[in-house]
């Protein structure tokens, strides 16, 4: 509930639109009420009098009371429906605009799964939700205040019935949502474990092949969508007792007021068009008493939604610039850590990276080596601050990353990330990614330096080539070399190539080391290699192992202080190595 309130600050701008939506169903109401009214009229003076006048003038009454009901009912619809779609749109985009901001950290604490059900269904259920609130939920306590009203005003007596009636079904009612509120949650959240188990399915859908593994999926999904259909079953169940269950104590009312408005009809003391008009009143008295029971569930499942999207709305990111934040501009590259940690865990614990000193001076060619898990692509995820060092300090240029503009910071780095992704497009709008606006002849020097221009220039379209979803119809060298000539082009004075060239065959690496170094020789650049044979030439070797720098120097200093270094060497490329 304090969730719901909390999202409703967004009807904040559209409050016109519902000051005019309710003040509609307002009129609905009256129009609704005045017809069981015109009903007694016609019966007790125009049928008992035999008066044809009175009874096709009221009877036109009534007909002009429905259609002005219907006009105000579509009126309040427009409105309830824009100010809820609107308010919809705003969280959609709210919600966007923070996942957007999110630090890499933010986002290891959701699955894209996750993301997807909240920027969907659970938004969905929050803008019906109010779409509800505005055409049923205020509806409801007005018709029943009102023809409660109407009923213990005109004939006291007989209204008595309902002071039987109302509690009965109020009992049932507070049965029925007790009972059913706890299922509303549970179907968002299983709604939501559904999308995760297919999101998954869908992108790792060639794993799931080559491992066949079919079977296994079908069935993880199989048993998510029926835990989904359930709770679904289990709660229509529910609602297909509870309703006939209340018409029957309706109709008993109705019987009930036939029974002593008879007798009150005989003994002369009511009409009967007072009774007529009575039962249209038990209706409308307990109409909204069992949409109450609806209306619960409504507002569980949504105050459930708005509980998730809150959760991603109040999510700080927790990599900020500081309000004082410097501006980088025109720097040189020097790069420094200075007695870093850093755990992916909030409390700081397991680190992954210890004790990490090194310096690498403007142009420098940087290379790390290291086994797999060894924390190289940890390293390299503090220059552009996707992460924050847990101790330590990193700096560029003598400025503490975490004092500098992120957006400045960023754009003077070119980075070609371990996991290449393209986006859907032409190759030449995935390559300029970083730099919309540059010219053909800098997209393909970019990519003559990545070793990528001869294999575009192959395909029928050239740079017009469209990517398909994840690169699918590119090599994996192809995407990598694509990635790196991205990075290239924004002509950035530190470059990051996190194992960029590791589906790359080694004449092909060669040849983008030289034009690295020819076209980039003031860049600062850290390159993450597994073959030895791409850091021979490197200024600068850091040896990774668990976190740590364990040798640090050129090759040929290595092969002389390092044994791990030597091992390595030796095993791809010494006596009796693999190449
Ligand atoms: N790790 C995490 N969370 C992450 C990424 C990595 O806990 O989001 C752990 C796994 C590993 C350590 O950090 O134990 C170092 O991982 P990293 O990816 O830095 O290793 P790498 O040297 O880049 O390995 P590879 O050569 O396989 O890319
Ligand atoms: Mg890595």
């Amino acid at each position: 509930m304090s969730e719901l309130r909390r999202i409703s600050k967004y009807t904040k701008p559209y409050r016109k639109e519902i000051v005019a939506a309710i003040i509609l169903l307002g009129l609905v109401v009256v129009a609704d009420l005045s017809i069981p009214r015109l009903i007694q009229v016609i019966i007790d003076d125009g049928v008992a009098n035999k008066d044809m006048d009175k009874i096709i003038s009221t009877s036109l009454l009534m007909i002009g009371a429905s259609i002005l009901s219907a006009v105000f009912m579509i009126g309040n619809t427009v409105f309830s429906v824009r100010a809820s779609r609107k308010m919809e749109a705003d969280i959609r985009e709210d919600l966007f605009k923070k996942i957007q901001s999110f630090s890499f950290g933010n986002l290891d604490d959701f699955t894209t799964g996750q993301l997807l059900t909240r920027l969907s269904s659970d938004l969905t259920q929050v803008q019906m939700f109010f779409t509800m609130l505005l055409r049923m939920f205020t509806r409801a306590p007005l018709m029943f205040v009102g023809s409660l009203s109407i009923m213990i005003l005109t004939n006291f007596e007989l209204s008595r019935v309902m002071f039987v009636m109302i509690p009965v079904t109020s009992i049932l009612v507070y049965m029925f949502i007790s009972r059913v509120q706890p299922f509303f949650a549970r179907v968002q959240e299983r709604l939501e474990y559904l999308n995760q188990v297919m999101q998954e399915n869908l992108v790792g859908i060639r794993v799931v092949k080559a491992f066949v593994r079919r079977d296994y999926e079908n069935e993880r999904f199989e048993d998510a969508n029926n835990q989904l259909f359930e709770t679904q079953l289990e709660f229509t169940q529910l609602l297909s007792i509870f309703f006939p269950l209340t018409m029957v104590i309706m109709n008993m009312a109705t019987v009930a007021i036939i029974y002593y408005g008879g007798m009150q009809v005989f003994a002369g003391t009511t009409s009967v068009g007072t009774i007529m008009a009575f039962v249209n009143y038990v209706f409308s008295t307990m109409f909204p008493v069992m949409m109450l029971a609806m209306m619960a569930g409504q507002i569980s499942s949504a105050s459930a939604s708005a509980e998730r999207i809150m959760q991603v709305l109040d999510a700080e990111p927790d990599i900020q610039d500081k309000p004082d934040a410097i501006k980088l501009s025109n720097i040189k590259g020097k790069v420094v850590f200075k007695d870093v940690e850093f755990s992916y865990s909030e409390d700081g614990g397991d680190p992954v990276l210890r004790d990490l000193n090194f310096t690498a001076e403007p142009g420098e060619n940087v290379a790390i080596l290291g086994s797999t898990g060894s924390g190289k692509s940890s390293l390299i995820n503090l220059i552009p601050r996707f992460y924050d060092a847990t101790k330590g300090q990193v700096t560029i240029d003598g400025y503490d990353v975490r004092d500098v503009d992120m957006e400045s910071l960023r754009s003077n780095i070119g980075i070609s990330l371990q996991e290449v992704s393209l986006f859907s497009g032409t190759i030449r709008d995935n390559i300029r990614y970083g730099r919309p606006d540059a010219t053909q002849e800098e997209v393909e020097q970019a990519a003559k330096a990545a070793q990528a221009h001869d294999f575009i220039m192959g395909f029928p379209n050239g740079y017009d080539t469209m990517v398909g979803e994840r690169g699918t119809n590119l090599s994996g060298g192809q995407k990598q070399r694509l990635a790196i000539a991205r990075a290239l082009l924004i002509k950035p004075k530190i470059l990051i190539l996190d194992d960029s060239t590791s589906a790359v065959d080694i004449e092909t690496e060669i040849k983008i080391e030289e034009a690295l170094e020819e076209q980039l020789a003031e860049t600062t650049r850290f390159v993450i290699a597994q073959r030895i044979s791409t850091v021979l030439n490197a200024d600068q070797i850091l040896v990774l192992d668990e976190g740590k720098i364990v040798a640090e120097g050129k090759h040929t200093e290595l092969m002389d202080t390092s044994p791990i270094y030597k091992e390595i060497y030796d095993s791809q490329l010494g006596n009796g190595g693999a190449q």
